[in-house]
């Protein structure tokens, strides 16, 4: 996400951060690399214009130049009128007074208002609440059996109903269904157009009224570029827009049209969408995404999605065998697979802090695939006693795990290096005095 953006953005501050008294020519100078960056990212060039001016006044009203941390200085100030532009704080959903609360889907053709329905259903249901999904989208015939479809992994109730029927209607059959269940939310997937036509307007405008929604989400496709505000303004002047979910963040989108629709039309983005699979939502944060984009990371996603992938009674029997040193190749692998699960190698990695830039210089295959692959491989071709007793790997038994691998003897001797490092690496963290360090460390971000 941002790829391109938080790269350069990385070298301008990561410059300017290093420096301590600062010219007014310095800051010039660096936010004129900044706005133009902006503006490659299909940044709205009012929204440019007007972040660079903010952080510009900012930094000279504080009179800061002059300071040891001048640099510093003007990175937080940027920092924070970036947070501003997405937003400033984190909307949440808005529920009604009355159960369930109905959220309205809506959006453009393959937007990814489907997907989002479905997302949104899982989101809520791990949360601990009921949700039930409606199948609005009338059209489409094979719309239905989509929703049905990806909804399974949600194990929520899709409502449907077969025959010709008005939209407003399912929906409000799918509102008495969500009831029935003790839904605490209804989610209802509408029909698409390809561009805002006045049969969907219509459309529209009745579901809204037969449904009383507490929360209206537009789904936009980040990749639209500067079309995306347009089309918000449109659906908000018609239908009242509540909140914005961005899809397709996961590309390396020129998704800066999407981060300025906020700050030209005034919804908030609730949501962004990064990926297919029905894991990929996150809540937007405008401020740990403004971290992200200035490569400072994004420790606090990371930290909950490790939560949410780890049950309770894993976390505490790896706690305890950190704490007895008796962490082995099996738990390694375990491990993994569980990290696997929490996402992309890449993704995970754009959330720590400085790993921005570092990540240029590796390739995203080897992070993602064949070295994980090659690791699983090794590790299944050692027996059940080697992996809880690695120390017992021997040359031999090296070669033997090399060939039943397909790699080399050195891979295997590089793995049980890492493992080893890893191993003393936790039990460090299991201390005390290892915690205290690693706080210390988080806390100088
Ligand atoms: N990479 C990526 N793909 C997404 C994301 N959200 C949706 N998609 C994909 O975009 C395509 C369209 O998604 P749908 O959910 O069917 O879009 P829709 O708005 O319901 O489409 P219509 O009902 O035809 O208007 C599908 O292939 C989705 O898998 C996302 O966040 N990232
Ligand atoms: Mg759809």
């Amino acid at each position: 996400m941002f790829e391109t953006l938080t790269n350069k953005l990385t070298v301008v501050f990561g410059r300017l951060g290093n420096k301590g008294r600062l010219t007014e020519k310095d800051v010039d100078e660096a936010l004129r690399e900044v706005r133009l960056a902006l503006l490659d990212a299909d940044v709205h060039f009012k929204v440019a214009r007007s972040f660079t001016k903010s952080v510009k006044e900012k930094v000279m009203e504080g009179d800061i130049l002059t300071s040891l941390t001048a640099g510093q200085q003007v990175v937080k100030a940027a920092k924070d009128e970036l947070v501003g532009i997405l937003g400033g704080r984190t909307a949440t959903l808005l529920e009604g007074t009355r159960k369930p609360s109905v959220i309205l889907i809506v959006g453009l053709n393959g937007s990814g208002k489907t997907t989002t329905a479905v997302k949104l259903a899982y989101h809520l249901k791990n949360e601990g609440q009921v949700t039930n999904l409606v199948a609005a989208d009338v059209h489409r015939p094979a719309a239905i059996d989509q929703l049905v479809t990806l909804s399974k992994d949600t194990g929520c109730d899709v409502f449907h109903m077969s025959g010709n029927k008005q939209a407003s209607e399912v929906v409000g059959g799918g509102i008495d269904k969500g009831r029935s269940l003790g839904a605490a939310w209804t989610i209802v997937d509408t029909a698409g157009r390809s561009q805002i036509d006045e049969d969907l307007m219509l459309e529209l405008e009745e579901i809204k009224k037969a449904s009383e929604p507490d929360e209206v989400l537009l789904v936009v496709d980040a990749m639209t570029g500067q079309e995306s505000v347009n089309v918000a303004r449109e659906f908000h002047e018609r239908i009242g827009v509540t909140g914005l979910v961005l899809t397709k963040m996961d590309g390396d989108a020129r998704g800066g049209a999407a981060l300025s629709i906020t700050s030209v039309t005034g919804i908030p983005v609730k949501f962004i969408g990064i990926g297919e699979r029905v894991e990929g939502l996150e809540l937007f944060h405008p401020d740990r995404l403004a971290s992200r984009i200035l490569g400072m990371g994004d420790v606090l996603t990371l930290v909950e999605k490790a939560q949410v992938t780890f049950d309770q009674q894993q976390t505490y029997e790896l706690e305890k065998k950190m704490r007895q040193d008796t962490f082995d190749l099996e738990d390694f692998l375990d491990q993994m697979q569980a990290i696997k699960k929490m996402g992309s190698m890449s993704q995970i990695l754009e959330m720590i802090p400085g790993f921005s830039s570092v990540r240029n210089k590796m390739d995203a295959d080897d992070l993602d695939g064949a070295h994980l692959v090659k690791t699983e491989a090794i590790i299944q071709s050692m027996t059940l006693k080697e992996r809880q007793r690695p120390e017992l790997i021997s040359g031999s038994r090296r070669r033997r795990i090399a060939k039943g691998s397909g790699t080399m003897p050195q891979d295997v001797n590089q793995l049980l290096n890492q493992f080893k490092q890893i191993r003393k690496m936790m039990k460090d963290m299991s201390s005390t005095r290892g915690q205290q360090k690693l706080l210390k460390m988080m806390s100088q971000r």
